[in-house]
């Protein structure tokens, strides 16, 4: 592949150096303008050691400097070096104060890093390294400033001046414009610096911590969106009492902030008192919002309040270290979500993120550790990997150590590193030292990519009375990491008797035990087993590896009726239905059979009415055609479709009644409860293998989905409805698309799902269809959650986006191209997909490979696309 090395360059976590210099404060003077924005900067420089140095190294992109002093007096041009990546002073003293002042251009900046303005606001991201587009500065996470930033601005467009801390003044200028002076008391890095002006309404609350400290709550929004804050303040509350109670951790500034946008690069971003949030995470009504958003703005809240302790008050060295923050924290909202609602729906929940999105990243050349060695642009590392396998290392800790023991490590870390930038490695010392235990072998998680692979063995011995289990691992080769060392995996486990109970498995009489497979292989034996058991394996999903336990069909559908832990339950109805998809690829076309092991385990969900329907709806749900595809050697994208289709159509079929009667018992009045989201989340599967039953035909199942389109009084059941109807076959649904583009055209979000759900349809001509969405007059390639409502859902749209010619492919890589010079970190992460194609057929291969290179011959090719190119092509490079 043809890129240019220049434009990939490698830092290396090796190379950390500690600053020669702190920045113990900072004032930040800003004259906000859409188009001339004018920012002055005051930094107190402090040398961290006797010895001089020979000059000191800020970075500054896109800057147009008007002023710099030194100790009051105009810098000579000598004494100081501009170029693209910055600035460098010559010759620095032990300490000095420097001044800035630079211009910058909010409106021209597409990107949305640094400062911007979108949708008539001024807004800023700073993480990861956005700050260096507002002014020159040691934009690193372990340069901690006090911060003091005065903001002015027009009256009429921008009557609300936000920053970080405490409002501490505030006046007029002349002539219609007003500025306000904010002062964040706790020293912070650049990337966690915020700021915003606007004209916008604030939802207000307050919050009264365990100390009995008031904190105001404020909700910046749009007027008009005023009424749909309730769920975010809520949340946020429910966050902070349980940070409370469950890590003893309070907040620490007299108001916390938060302010929506429409145009924002991911989902939000937990600046110093004053997160910025894509509005997807904050506004919701019934009528615009679906359970699921509900949910997603619950978690986002929790996971931006909780990253006050978990990234802010103790942040990172370097952004090597961003599992710290962010697995941790991940694994803090999941356990967070987790008490707030079902925490076996949840488990279930956060394993098919991480196996959807982490399992073929550990698989691909994207591979990485949690904790990566060298990266070239740092926003490319944002993964789940990061996130999610982050998460995961940290939930193993918690098992390992326990409830108690987790959280007499977690009180040492945050005593010992408050207000400090630190390492994972100072994380993991901090668990050990306040349990006395040794977490050596645990590192090699952090330091080793690659998803392990854990076969299990067992054997009864009748005689003996004993069971006798094999537990092995290895860990496939990932890019540079050839070699791989075993990691202790903690095996959550029991024994089920053919009665359905668990067996004892030691003299103390426990039922449930976790084993840690630390080396190559090891074996248990439990004795005292009177009767025949079935292992039930890494229950809670307890590891992030894959399992292959040899059951047979007979017992995975008896565990599917009786384990009492939901994830195996689950677990072992979907590799059922997993093995019933494979199974159905090999024959594409022809009736498929549908096997009696999954047919007896959807049943007997089917008829336990006592059940919680949301888990009951998780039994009942087929894995997903990426899950499927993942599991063979070459994806057959056409087959595995047909095949689930096919599925989806006999179990909808065989059980005809049965859905029918659900549809209807379980409709009921609007209610924001977990049962009736449960109730909402069945019935609408009812009606969805309703109309898969005869999705060949369009008969009446389509008219019952018309009628809930038509009638329903919340967005949960409007959209399935809609969804079922846009994506039929056969169905003509240009009267449906029309009525709901009409209907919200003012809800920016609520179009959103609509051009997705288009891009989603899997009919005969899709890819005109995309066409067509991409130049309609609502799509706006400067709006990532539009752009991504199309691009992003078109890649999910597996017959299409991967057609055996090549088309989607093309299509793609030339819009890729488009948003690169509009907006780089969003360009880089759709096209990720791209790098899965060794995984397809030869002649998949070939067209994304010349997809891939249509991209790498683009004309200035961003950092962040080049980076992705090369590392899913290196062969080339
Ligand atoms: N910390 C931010 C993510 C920033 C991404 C920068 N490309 C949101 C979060 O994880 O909470
Ligand atoms: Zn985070």
């Amino acid at each position: 592949m043809m890129i240019n090395s220049e434009n990939t360059p490698l830092i290396h976590r090796s190379d950390y150096q500690p600053l020669a210099y702190r920045i113990t404060e900072i004032a930040l003077d800003v004259h906000l303008d859409p188009e001339n924005t004018e920012v002055s900067a005051r930094l107190h420089f402090l040398r961290q050691n006797p010895e001089p140095v020979k000059e000191i190294h800020l970075d500054g992109e896109g800057l147009e400097l008007l002023e710099i002093r030194r100790d009051g007096q105009l810098l000579s041009e000598n004494s100081y070096v501009v170029n693209g990546a910055g600035l460098t002073l010559l010759n620095p003293e032990a300490d000095f104060v420097l001044e800035t002042r630079v211009r910058i251009h909010p409106a021209a900046n597409s990107a949305l890093s640094g400062l911007y303005h979108a949708g008539g606001q001024f807004l800023t991201q700073c993480e990861a390294e956005g700050f260096r587009r507002i002014t020159y500065y040691q934009d690193r996470p372990d340069c901690l400033a006090k911060f003091t930033v005065t903001l002015h601005g027009p009256k009429d467009t921008c009557p609300v001046l936000l920053a970080n801390g405490n409002c501490v003044a505030q006046g007029e200028d002349a002539q219609g414009f007003h500025w306000a002076r904010w002062e964040d008391p706790y020293p912070k890095p650049a990337y966690l610096f915020a700021m915003v002006g606007g004209d916008l309404a604030a939802m207000r609350d307050t919050f009264t911590t365990q100390s009995g400290r008031q904190v105001a709550l404020e909700i910046y929004v749009a007027e008009r969106d005023l009424g749909a804050c309730s769920q975010a303040m809520e949340s946020l509350k429910r966050a902070m009492r349980w940070d409370e109670e469950v890590y003893g951790r309070e907040y620490d500034l007299d108001r916390y902030m938060i302010v929506a946008t429409d145009s924002f690069n991911m989902g939000a971003m937990e600046n110093k008192g004053l997160n910025i949030f894509n509005s997807k995470y904050v506004l919701a009504s019934p009528e615009t919002a679906t359970d699921t958003d509900y949910q997603g703005i619950e978690s986002v809240i929790a996971h931006e309040y909780f990253h006050n302790w978990t990234g802010n008050r103790v942040t990172l060295r370097d952004w090597f270290q961003l599992s710290l923050k962010e697995g941790l924290t991940v694994f803090r909202d999941q356990e967070f979500s987790a008490d707030m609602n079902s925490r076996g729906v949840q488990r279930i929940g956060d394993v098919r993120r991480l196996r959807a999105a982490q399992f073929p990243e550990d698989a691909g050349p994207l591979a990485h550790p949690v904790r990566p060695d060298a990266y070239s642009e740092i926003n490319n590392f944002y993964t789940a990997t990061v996130y999610e396998k982050g998460a995961e290392l940290v939930r193993m800790l918690h098992t390992l150590l326990g409830k108690e023991g987790f959280r007499r490590g977690t009180d040492l870390y945050f005593e010992r590193h408050d207000g400090h930038a630190v390492t994972i490695e100072d994380f993991v010392e901090a668990l050990e030292d306040a349990n006395h235990t040794d977490l050596s072998r645990f590192r090699t998680w952090y330091a080793q990519a690659g998803t392990p692979l854990v076969k299990a063995q067992g054997v009864y011995d009748p005689k003996a009375h004993t069971y006798t289990l094999t537990l092995s691992q290895s860990t496939p080769a990932t890019p540079g990491q050839a070699h791989k060392e075993p990691v202790p995996i903690p095996v959550r486990m029991a024994l089920i008797n053919t009665q359905g109970e668990k067996t004892a498995l030691d003299s103390r009489g426990d039922r449930e035990k976790v084993l840690v497979l630390e080396e190559a292989t090891q074996t248990w034996t439990f004795t005292e087993q009177p009767d025949p058991v079935i292992p039930s394996l890494l229950r809670g999903f307890s590891a992030p590896v894959r399992l292959e336990n040899p059951l047979d069909d007979q017992s995975r559908s008896f565990l599917a009726c009786v384990d009492d832990d939901p994830f195996n339950r689950w677990e072992s109805t979907q590799e059922l239905a997993l093995q019933a998809l494979l199974a159905g690829t090999q024959n594409p076309g022809t009736v498929q059979h549908f096997p009696d092991a999954l047919e007896r385990a959807l049943a007997a969900t089917l008829q336990d009415g006592a059940m919680d329907p949301a888990f009951r709806a998780e039994l009942l749900s087929l894995p997903s055609e990426d899950y499927v595809g993942e599991q063979m050697a070459v994806i057959a994208v056409d087959a595995i479709h047909q095949a689930r289709d096919a599925l989806l159509s006999q179990i909808g079929h065989h059980f005809h009644d049965t859905w029918l009667n659900l549809y209807h018992d379980l409709a009921g009045a609007y209610a924001r409860d977990g049962l009736s989201i449960g109730r909402r989340r069945l019935r609408n599967m009812a009606l969805s293998y309703l109309v898969y039953s005869d999705r060949h035909r369009e008969d009446d199942m389509t008219l019952h989905a018309r009628q809930q389109y038509v009638q329903a009084d919340n967005m949960t059941d409007r959209l399935a409805a809609f969804q079922l109807l846009v994506q039929h076959p056969l169905h003509d649904a240009e009267d449906i698309l029309m009525d709901f583009y009409q209907k919200w055209q003012d809800y920016p979000l609520v179009i959103d799902k609509w051009f997705a759900i288009q891009a989603m349809a899997p009919r005969a001509d899709a890819l005109r269809h995309v066409q067509h969405l991409l130049v309609h007059s609502a799509f706006d390639w400067k709006v990532p959650n539009r752009v991504r409502a199309v691009l992003g859902a078109f890649t999910v749209n597996h017959t299409v986006f991967h057609a055996a010619d090549g088309s989607g492919y093309a299509f793609f890589a030339e819009q890729i191209r488009r948003l690169d010079d509009i907006n780089p970190q969003t360009a880089a992460r759709l096209a990720t997909p791209l790098s899965r194609w060794q995984r397809y057929d030869e002649v998949r291969q070939k067209a994304m490979i010349q997809a891939l290179q249509l991209l790498a011959a683009k004309p200035h090719l961003s950092r962040d696309l080049a980076e992705v190119i090369q590392r899913a092509y290196p062969s080339g490079a």
